[in-house]
């Protein structure tokens, strides 16, 4: 726990100085769990919070997915700071189509979208790890504020950075948290209407039930006034979607088989990486795209204490990535309480981008 002091408190207007103030006299720095540091380039629109995941969190995790058979890790653990930077590789990569889609979808329709949401909002983002979207949508929208939440502090942190230079306008308030356990704003951002951004088809990484639920806690940030932008990867042809996850360059691979460097450095492994392999395939049934670690022998790894024994064949898997029709995901997102605003679609059917409103109001 870091203690929030006065003096670290950067502030720009004179409502973010009461808001920051009334704060520390709500709570007093004890009871504080945030930390609200200088950013090292002195921005003074922005603010960051850590709420850091903790390294204990990690390794009950990867001890506890690793015991099950088949063995399991969650797809949040991926994004290290190498994690982070693969990933914004596989962005790039011709056979990802995803990034570049949605960016022309939201890019095509950010007046629309500004006139259905409307000026001077409270923009959120969980995952917004490197803020590349949202630059799409800050000119239309003016948002009065823009919160991004992501569990990579230090990409988080340079992204930021960044924006808050680019956007000398925009308040930023950052927040280095694990989305998935904790969603909650920041004591720092400004009220306002809240307008939710889920780029990326993230939301293909949850279980369809953890999808509702999710979504369900976004409702409830958001509250009865507000709304979720939502990136939807859509279901195609399978030969599409084997080849967005099975890179010619290996990229894919790179960023699976970063998980067990990962795990080697932060929890006392030793997985050797030439022992496993990048395995991905397109569950037709399901709706998914699974990732998995193939063991290419027998092998024992240790992690600190603990020993796990793998055959040759066996796997982890380490992602399910979930595809929807437009109305498949339209009724998802009912269960969660939201009803369809609008609805983008690109020209050859690969991806789409949902605009909805909270319909009931959802008790907290
Ligand atoms: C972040 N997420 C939506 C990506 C996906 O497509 O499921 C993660 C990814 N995994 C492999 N390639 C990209």
């Amino acid at each position: 726990m870091i203690k929030l002091k006065p003096e670290h408190i950067v502030y720009q207007t004179r409502d973010a100085l009461e808001r920051s103030l009334a704060l520390i006299d709500e709570l007093g720095t004890e009871q504080l769990i945030i930390a609200n540091t200088r950013s090292p380039l002195n921005k003074n629109n922005l603010w960051f919070h850590d709420l850091h995941s903790t390294t204990s969190e990690f390794a009950s995790d990867v001890l506890q997915g690793l015991d099950k058979r088949p063995a399991s890790i969650p797809p949040k653990y991926f994004y290290d700071a190498k994690g982070s930077q693969l990933f914004d590789a596989i962005t790039e990569l011709p056979e990802y189509y995803q990034t570049r889609t949605e960016i022309a979808i939201l890019q095509d329709n950010a007046a629309e979208i500004a006139h259905h949401v409307g000026t001077g909002s409270l923009l959120i983002e969980p995952g917004g790890g490197s803020c590349a979207k949202v630059h799409i949508l800050l000119e239309g929208l003016r948002p009065m504020a823009y919160v991004p939440m992501d569990i990579s502090s230090q990409h988080l942190r340079l992204a930021t950075e960044e924006l808050a230079t680019t956007f000398p306008w925009l308040e930023i308030h950052a927040t280095c948290t694990d989305f998935t356990q904790i969603m909650a704003l920041p004591p720092t951002a400004p009220e306002g209407t809240k307008v939710a951004f889920f780029p990326g088809s993230s939301i293909g990484n949850f279980d369809p039930g953890d999808a509702v639920e999710f979504l369900t806690s976004i409702a409830q940030l958001v509250k009865s006034e507000g709304y979720l932008l939502i990136g939807v990867d859509m279901k195609k042809d399978k030969s599409i979607l084997h080849a967005a996850y099975n890179d010619a360059v290996g990229i894919t691979a790179q960023f699976n088989l970063n998980l067990l460097q990962r795990i080697n450095h932060e929890l006392d492994a030793d997985f050797e990486l030439s022992g496993w392999r990048h395995k991905a395939i397109y569950n037709e049934q399901a709706g998914r795209i699974e990732m998995h670690l193939v063991s290419l022998r027998e092998q024992q790894i240790s992690i600190g204490q603990s020993r796990f024994e793998f055959a040759s064949g066996e796997t982890i898997h380490s992602e399910n990535s979930y595809k929807y029709t437009t109305q498949e995901f339209i009724k998802l997102a009912q269960q969660a309480g939201f009803q369809s605003v609008a609805l983008w679609v690109d020209a050859d059917n690969l991806f789409s981008v949902h605009l909805f409103r909270v319909k009931t109001v959802i008790q907290e």
